[in-house]
Formats: structure tokens, C-alpha cells, sequence
């Protein structure tokens, strides 16, 4: 490379990835040909506009990619339309926004706090700046009930709902471990006559795989990211459901609308280029059991952290990601002690509110953990009980003396003090190792 400082960069996160263990849910590794794609001569490329109608000359090799990925999507995800264009999940969700509202119009979301997402009407997002957001929470967890099938509190929505008139509701969330019932959100927006939008960013892989319900028969509008589950290239695509055309034939033109020109100038036709190879890998049986490993192994995870006294939002999970609530084991805003210690190990972990925080979202008291970039690997039940265990120590047996303070003022000055405890903590020096030695023996490049 050139470049001797970048190359130097990327050699650094090449190492990092290699020896380390992903565990974010929301992260996966690209197979070889979604990064040659990306990498591929498209991105020399501008393309304003849609198939056979752009600004610009050039664009017969474009066309027929973009035509390409549209096919493919359609075939997989069982929809009539789709828009391949956004430059990821937030712009993806704001086109439809655009396409089914007008501003001050009022829209409902899965608030963040409760697993939802920040454009589902979060207050500092455009979506809740330019909207009237209602956001609604999950059902109050007694913490007596060991296992949860649904968190949802349907009459409560519903009550919202019918209270406040949104034109466009949203299900789908970034922190939720259970299935979405998409047509129990369905009753609910028909019935007061709302676009019904789901956002399966999360699941998409899952949806393809065959291992989570789909949306399309009862959402209008579904969108998704390419990079998570999926895992293609960074990306994302709004589709619309034959549900979507009845309720509005003109709904696959407004979106295309408000993505080009509403919201965004040329697609990104190499990355474009990358979603097409993602989508073909997708439909291969090979992700099926791919996707099928990913739920299983979450939850051999879930049961190991079970087994330990671990407490789980929903007490387990039917999906890849696990909700650990720290708070019983370190107390109220622990989960950042968690997320360091563990980088420290080589396991990549986020920090995450949890229903009825009664932390911050700053400082919240979970910890949000899935499975799959590690099975993109080929790790599986061995593997995800090592790694469990690791996880469970550390919580248990390092974490243990260290609590959050109370006072906003300490709380620096404390966390400077942790971080420079545990960098030299010798049992964290040891898992590190192991983790390191784990990791290696599954490569990713
Ligand atoms: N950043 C994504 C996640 O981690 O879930 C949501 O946009």
C-alpha cells in the first residue's frame, strides 16, 4: 500500500478483529466477495436516478447491478418492490418518513431505551424532532417470571394508538430478544388506518435464513440494513409489501422519491455492487444453516449466563442477542465496567439500557451480546461455552468490589481509577490470552 500510515491503520483493526471475539450483535464480517465488490470500480462511479432513468451517461453496467440487486431482493424477502438505494438504516427510515408524512405529522416507535431505535421518534433524532413521536416501552417485568414469550403489551399500544392517530407506526427494535409478532402490530395499525413500517434491521439475516417470522404479509413498508445479520456491506434497502400496494399503489414511487432526490444525491453503486453478492449468498441453503447456528448458539450463550445466576431480559433469547441486566450482580449503570473489562479481553461487547433503566442511557445497567459474527466464523456450542464462561468470571469474580457512584460529579474519576486497575489485572491478562488463543483458530479473512 502507498499509504503507509493507513496501511499501518488497517493492519492494527486487521489484528484486532483477527485475535479478538465479536460479540455486538449488530456486527458481522463480510465474506471476500462482498468486500471485492465493494472495493470494485463502481465506486468511480454517479448514477443519480433509477434504472434506465439517470442524470448522468455511463450507466448501462450500473443499471444492470442495481436491476441485479433489486431482483434478489424481492425473490428473498417475498416483496413486490424494493429500493437498494440508501446510504444506510437511519437515511433508509428517514425516506420513509418523508414518503408517508408531513412534518408535525404524528408517528409511534419502540422507544430506544426499550430496544427500540433512535429514528423510531427518539427525541434528539430528526424523527422526533419533525414528528410528534408517541413512543411506547414494554410490558412491566415482575422479575418473577422466569421466561417471557412476548414483551409487548398489545392493549396498551393499541390504546395509544387509537389516543394519538399515528400515521405510521413502526415495529422492530435494536435490543429486543424475542420475535416480533408482526400481525398483532398489524391489528393495531389497520385498525386506525396507519402505514405499518418494519424495520428488521436487526433479523434480516435471520428473516432470510428461514428462523425468524417475516414481516411481509403484514407490514406495508419493511427496511433494513445490509451489514448486520444480513451480512453484506454497510447499506440498507426499503421495500414494499403487496399489503403496502393495496393500502397505496403510489407508495414504491414515493419512496423512490424521497430517497432520490428528497434525501440523497448518487447511490453508492459499489456498494450496491456488494448487496447484489450478499443477497446471492443469502439465498444460498449454506446461510439457512447459517442462520439456524447463529439462534442456536445464542442460546447455548443464554443458558450458560443462566446457569450462572445471570439475570436475561426475557429470561433467555429466540433470536441472536442477549440482554444481560446487570443490575442484581453490579448494580444500577454497571455495563460500562463490563464493556471495558471485556475489551480488555478481546470480547466485543456494547453497554445497553435495559427495560425500566433506572440507570442512564449513558450509563446504563446491561449489557447487549449476540452471536452473529462468531458463528460467521464457524464457532458453535464448544466455543460459545468457553466464551460464557470467560464472561461469567469476569462479571462474578473481577467486577464484583466495583459499583457505579451515585454522584454524576465521581464518576470519572472513579472509572479512571477501574480502567487503570484492570489494565494490569492478572486474571484479565490470562483470559485475554485464552480468548486470543480461542479466536485465532478461526480465521476470518
Ligand atoms: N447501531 C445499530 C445497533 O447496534 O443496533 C443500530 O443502528
Amino acid at each position: 500500500m502507498v499509504d503507509k500510515k493507513v496501511a499501518e491503520i488497517i493492519k492494527k483493526e486487521e489484528k484486532r478483529q483477527q485475535e479478538g471475539i465479536e460479540l455486538i450483535p449488530s456486527e458481522n464480517y463480510t465474506s471476500l466477495a462482498v468486500r471485492q465488490a465493494l472495493g470494485s470500480v463502481f465506486v468511480n462511479k454517479y448514477s443519480e436516478g433509477y434504472p434506465n432513468k439517470r442524470y448522468y451517461g455511463g450507466n448501462e453496467n450500473v443499471d444492470e447491478i442495481e436491476l441485479l440487486a433489486q431482483e434478489r431482493a424481492k425473490k428473498l424477502f417475498n416483496v413486490p418492490f424494493v429500493n437498494i438505494q440508501p446510504y444506510s438504516g437511519s437515511p433508509a427510515n428517514l425516506a420513509v418518513y418523508l414518503a408517508t408524512c408531513k412534518p408535525n405529522d404524528v408517528i409511534m416507535g419502540q422507544a430506544l431505551v426499550a430496544g427500540g431505535h433512535l429514528t423510531h421518534g427518539h427525541h434528539v433524532s430528526a424523527t422526533g424532532i419533525f414528528f410528534k413521536s408517541v413512543q411506547y416501552g414494554l410490558k412491566k417485568n415482575d422479575h418473577k417470571k422466569s421466561e417471557e414469550k412476548d414483551l409487548f403489551d398489545y392493549d396498551q399500544i393499541r390504546q395509544m394508538a387509537i389516543k394519538h392517530k399515528p400515521k405510521l407506526i413502526w415495529v422492530g427494535g435494536t435490543a429486543y430478544p424475542l420475535k416480533f409478532h408482526y400481525e398483532k402490530f398489524a391489528q393495531i395499525a389497520d385498525e386506525i388506518g396507519a402505514y405499518l413500517a418494519a424495520d428488521i434491521a436487526h433479523v434480516a439475516g435471520l428473516i432470510a435464513g428461514g428462523v425468524h417470522p417475516s414481516p411481509a404479509s403484514d407490514a406495508h413498508i419493511i427496511t433494513t440494513t445490509t451489514h448486520k445479520t444480513l451480512r453484506g456491506p454497510r447499506g440498507a434497502m426499503i421495500m414494499v409489501t403487496e399489503k403496502g400496494i393495496k393500502k397505496d399503489k403510489e407508495l414504491p414511487e414515493k419512496i423512490n422519491r424521497a430517497v432520490f432526490p428528497g434525501l440523497q444525491g448518487g447511490p453508492h453503486d459499489n456498494q450496491t455492487a456488494a448487496i447484489a453478492v450478499a443477497l446471492y449468498e443469502a439465498s444460498q441453503p449454506s446461510f439457512k444453516k447459517y442462520a439456524r447456528q447463529v439462534v442456536k448458539n445464542a442460546k447455548i450463550l443464554a443458558e450458560v449466563f443462566k446457569k450462572a445466576g445471570l439475570k436475561l431480559v426475557a429470561g433467555g433469547t429466540e433470536n441472536h442477542l442477549i440482554l444481560i441486566d446487570l443490575t442484581p450482580v453490579l448494580g444500577p449503570g454497571s455495563g460500562i465496567f463490563v464493556q471495558k473489562a471485556l475489551d480488555l479481553v478481546g470480547l466485543t461487547v456494547n453497554k445497553n439500557t435495559i427495560p425500566e433503566e433506572k440507570a442512564s442511557p449513558f450509563y446504563p445497567s446491561g449489557i447487549r451480546l449476540g452471536t452473529p459474527a462468531a458463528t460467521t466464523r464457524g464457532m458453535k456450542e464448544k466455543e460459545m461455552k468457553e466464551i460464557g464462561e470467560v464472561i461469567n468470571q469476569v462479571i462474578f469474580k473481577i467486577l464484583k468490589p466495583y459499583r457505579l457512584p451515585r454522584e454524576k460529579a465521581d464518576r470519572l474519576q472513579y472509572l479512571k481509577k477501574f480502567s487503570a486497575e484492570i489494565k494490569t489485572n492478572q486474571q484479565l491478562i490470562f483470559f485475554r490470552d485464552k480468548i486470543k488463543k480461542l479466536a485465532i483458530k478461526f480465521p476470518i479473512f
